[in-house]
């Protein structure tokens, strides 16, 4: 009983600045500017499965399915959908998060409460709101809130 008791407290020792780790890493992307940093292309960020998954319907209109999704911050959406609709995602006052990405399936996991807006490239982009350019807004936009 007492080795039980000394292991789950490495354990525990062990996951707590890991859990730091994770929270402190997802504010320095913003922090370099859009391509700042590493790599310039975005990648998925990695974590446990999406919370919601939100792929393109292409009917009379194109359109993201679903468009409106409400997570918990810590959790997840992954984006499958066609290529020829390269994913943005903007914090929604403006600045852009994640800026033509067509690495699908895309996972992004937000760790702030918020609401943000993603858009496709082609059919909309990130700007302040869901429609920032109604030139080129076809309803191919979406929301994501985070508690
Ligand atoms: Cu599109």
């Amino acid at each position: 009983m007492k080795n039980f008791l000394f292991i789950v407290t490495l354990v525990g020792a062990g996951l707590f600045p890991l859990l730091i780790g994770t929270s402190c890493s997802s504010s320095s992307p913003t922090g370099g500017g859009m391509y700042g940093g590493g790599s310039p292309i975005p990648t998925s960020t990695p974590g446990p499965a999406a919370a919601v998954t939100i792929s393109a319907v292409f009917g009379s209109s194109y359109q993201f399915s679903p468009s409106t999704a409400t997570i918990t911050h810590g959790q997840s959406v992954q984006w499958n959908i066609a290529t020829i609709h390269p994913l943005n995602i903007d914090d929604g006052s403006g600045t852009c998060l994640v800026s033509g990405t067509t690495a699908f399936p895309y996972t992004y996991t937000f760790m702030t409460a918020g609401t943000y807006h993603f858009h496709c490239g082609v059919h909309s982009s990130c700007g302040n709101g869901m429609c920032p350019n109604p030139t080129t807004c076809t309803g191919m936009v979406g929301t994501i809130t985070v508690n």
